[in-house]
C-alpha cells in the first residue's frame, strides 16, 4: 500500500463509490507503461486483422505476459485490495478499444448480468489508455444504480446487429437516463464500478482513439462457475483458497512471441515465484 492511497483522496474515492456505485482515481499508471499498453493494442491488432478493436478478450490474451504484467500492476492491486482485500484473483480483462469515428457504443448493462460468479463480490476497474470524454466515447454511468437488482440476460432487448459492443442492452425506457453522467478520464486515470452499476458509452464520434482496459478484479474467496478452466483466471496477489478456483499460470516471456515490454528480463523470474506460491491451484505450467 503506498502513502499517496492513504490520503484524504482515498478515503473520498471509497466514500464516492459507497454512495454512487463508482469513483475515479487520478494519475494511477505512467505514461511510459500506458504507452506499451497502445502498442499492445496494436500489436493485438495485427496478431488477429478479422477482430474489431472493442472485442480485444481475454482469451487472445491467456498466454500474454504484458497483459498479466498489467493488470497484475501493483498500483491497481493497492486500490483493489481497498476494496477486495489482499488475496486478489483476475475474473476477466479486455481492451475496449473504439477507433477514431468508428468505435461502437455500448448499450445500457449492469456487468453482473453476464458473469457466472458466486458471490457477486467482484469490482470493474476502467483503465483509460487514452484521453477518454463524450466525443470519443466515454464511459457513462447513472450514478446510485448500485442498489438496483441485476437484470437476467431474458430481460434485456437483444441488439445482436454488429453495431454495437455487447449485442443487448436493458430497454433505456426502464432507465433515468437523463440522469446519466460521463466519466471523463485522463490517460493513466481508473475508474472503478460496482458489479450492479448501470452503464455504458456512446460511440465515439470524434477523430480520435478511445482505448480503455476493463479489468474485474475477485476476492478468491468468488467462485467462477464455469466446467472448463477460465481463460483469464490468475492469481495475482496473496494465496488462492482449497476447493474452489483453478487459475492459469502466469505466462513466461518468449521473445518472439510475445510483445516486449519493460521488464521484460525480471518478468520471468516473478512468474516463475507467482507459479510455485499457488502451484496447487495452477493447472501445468508455461
Ligand atoms: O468501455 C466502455 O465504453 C464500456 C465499459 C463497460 O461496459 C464495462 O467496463 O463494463
Amino acid at each position: 500500500m503506498t502513502n499517496r492511497l492513504d490520503t484524504w483522496a482515498m478515503r473520498q474515492a471509497m466514500t464516492n463509490y459507497n454512495l454512487h456505485g463508482y469513483t475515479v482515481f487520478k494519475e494511477v499508471l505512467d505514461r511510459e507503461l500506458i504507452q506499451d499498453a497502445r502498442n499492445h493494442v496494436d500489436w493485438l491488432l495485427h496478431k488477429n486483422p478479422d477482430t474489431r478493436p472493442e472485442q480485444l478478450h481475454h482469451f487472445l490474451m491467456q498466454d500474454d505476459p504484458f497483459w498479466v504484467r498489467l493488470v497484475s500492476d501493483d498500483r491497481l492491486l493497492d486500490i483493489a485490495e481497498k476494496f477486495i482485500g489482499p488475496n486478489i484473483a483476475l475474473f476477466a480483462s479486455h481492451y475496449i478499444a473504439k477507433a477514431p469515428l468508428d468505435g461502437q457504443a455500448v448499450l445500457w448493462h449492469q456487468d453482473g448480468t453476464y458473469w457466472p460468479l458466486k458471490p457477486m463480490e467482484v469490482v470493474t476497474f476502467w483503465l483509460s489508455i487514452d484521453n477518454s470524454d463524450r466525443e470519443n466515447g466515454c464511459m457513462r454511468v447513472i450514478p446510485n444504480t448500485q442498489a438496483t437488482r441485476l437484470f437476467s440476460e431474458d430481460e434485456l432487448q437483444q441488439k445482436d446487429d454488429g453495431k454495437n459492443v455487447l449485442g443487448s442492452g436493458i430497454d433505456p425506457a426502464l432507465l433515468d437516463v437523463p440522469k446519466a453522467v460521463d466519466v471523463v478520464l485522463k490517460a493513466g486515470d481508473v475508474s472503478v464500478h460496482h458489479p450492479n452499476l448501470i452503464h455504458g458509452s456512446h460511440a465515439n464520434t470524434s477523430a480520435r482513439w478511445r482505448r480503455g482496459l476493463t479489468i474485474r478484479y475477485i476476492p478468491v474467496t468468488t467462485r467462477i462457475i464455469t466446467k472448463e478452466l477460465h481463460p483469464s483466471a490468475f492469481v495475482l496477489r496473496g494465496q488462492a483458497v482449497p476447493n474452489l478456483n483453478l487459475y492459469n499460470p502466469w505466462p513466461k516471456y518468449v521473445a518472439g512471441k510475445h510483445m516486449r515490454f519493460k521488464g521484460t528480463e525480471e518478468w520471468n523470474v516473478r512468474c516463475a515465484q507467482v507459479n510455485a506460491a499457488n502451484a496447487g491451484f495452477i493447472t501445468g505450467s508455461k
